[in-house]
């Protein structure tokens, strides 16, 4: 295995990183492939300074590389010391300057987007959309006041438009997080309020996660934004506005699915209407990506996490065993038909797990 292999091994290596690190850019989750106004002004400023930084080094390293061919120990004139120069005031004045000058290129785009990033001019004006975000453990609460819905684990919003988010937290501090659309923001229990906006250029599902750990099963707190165009966005709230809880389903399973379900998880749900509560408003339900923001939608997954939530995702709020298995079934059965609108199943998503 020496020679040949041996040599070149830490360029296979090298070439094995850089393979897979090719897999960092995935579309609508990464912010290296910006789809929005905050995560493009973020790119930006790293293209900055990852610009500075390699004009830095190579002008280090040619100067390294220089002296250490000019000024290495020849042979037969291994005693010699070259003459010393101590202080020399046009270097100085250059080394102190160029930093001085490359730190003001850096400094000048990253306060403007930093004021760009905190700008709330339009935030109230007639037509801007502003959404409560919630950040529970662990779950996304995404209540739209005025026009009185509420959601969980995804948040619609129009492609194109600056929309403002209100952001808290029920319990401990979380940190709302879309790369490819945003940045990323705190949201703090208590009395403090963050805002942030969105803006999507383009149609789509994009992650988010919670960035801040914030116990057991921070790692599954995934959101996703889905941004379709205005006016299927209009058409979104509409659906949503319509949905009623009082409902027959269509199979007697599902009916008793619903009976079982107003005895046993109203306390803490809803469907449709403004409040959520203890736990997510599931009146769009069978819409979604995921459930419970991590596993794939069936009837198997769901009826698991209706009976054993604890074993999906540790240490959360919705209790163990409330109903049997059987009964769960049923339940599924009800909550896989609150099927209530088309806008954004059109859309792809890639993910992470994929
Ligand atoms: C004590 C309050 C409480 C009760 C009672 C309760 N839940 Fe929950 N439920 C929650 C909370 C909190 C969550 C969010 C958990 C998480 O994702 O961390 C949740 C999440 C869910 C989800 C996933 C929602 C999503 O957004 O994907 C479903 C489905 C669900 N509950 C069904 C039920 C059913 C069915 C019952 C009745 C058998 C029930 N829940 C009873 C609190 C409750
Ligand atoms: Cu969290």
């Amino acid at each position: 295995m020496r020679g040949w292999m041996g040599k070149f091994r830490s360029l296979f290596l090298f070439g094995a990183l850089t393979m897979f690190l090719t897999g960092c850019g995935v579309d609508n989750i990464s912010a290296l492939k910006p789809k929005g106004y905050g995560s493009e002004l973020l790119f930006d400023l790293m293209l900055i300074s990852i610009a500075i930084m390699i004009f830095v080094f190579v002008i280090v390293m040619a100067i390294y590389a220089f002296v250490l061919l000019r000024y290495r120990e020849k042979k037969g004139q291994e005693h010699i010391v070259p003459k010393q120069t101590e202080g020399n005031k046009a270097l100085e004045v250059i080394w102190t300057v160029i930093p001085i000058i490359l730190l003001l290129v850096l400094a000048i785009p990253t306060v403007q987007a930093t004021f760009d990033l905190a700008d709330q001019s339009t935030q109230g004006d007639e037509g801007v959309l502003t959404v409560d975000v919630t950040g529970n453990q662990y779950w996304w609460q995404f209540d739209y006041a005025d026009q009185e819905i509420s959601t969980s684990q995804e948040i619609y919003i129009p492609t194109n438009e600056r929309v403002y988010l209100n952001m808290k937290a029920s319990d401990v501090i979380h940190s709302f997080w879309v790369p490819a659309i945003a940045g990323k923001m705190d949201t703090i229990p208590g009395e403090n309020m963050n805002t942030m906006y969105l803006e999507a250029y383009e149609e789509g599902v994009y992650e988010g996660f919670c960035a801040e750990l914030c116990g057991p099963s921070h790692s599954l707190m995934y959101f996703k934004v889905i941004a379709v165009s205005p006016d299927e966005f209009d058409q979104w709230v509409e659906d949503m506005q319509n949905i009623d809880p009082e409902a027959t389903p269509e199979t007697t399973t599902a009916q008793e699915g619903q009976e079982l379900f107003n005895n046993n998880c109203m306390s803490c749900h809803a469907i449709g209407g403004a409040s959520a509560g203890v736990g997510p408003n599931l009146g769009n339900f069978a819409n979604r990506e995921k459930i419970a923001g991590i596993l794939q939608p069936s009837k198997d997954n769901l009826v698991d996490w209706i009976v054993h939530p604890d074993e999906v995702k540790p240490g959360n709020q919705m209790p163990a065993e409330l109903v049997s298995e059987e009964d769960a079934a049923k339940i599924a059965d009800y909550l896989l038909e609150l099927d209530h609108s088309d806008v954004g199943n059109d859309l792809e998503m890639q993910s992470v797990e994929e």
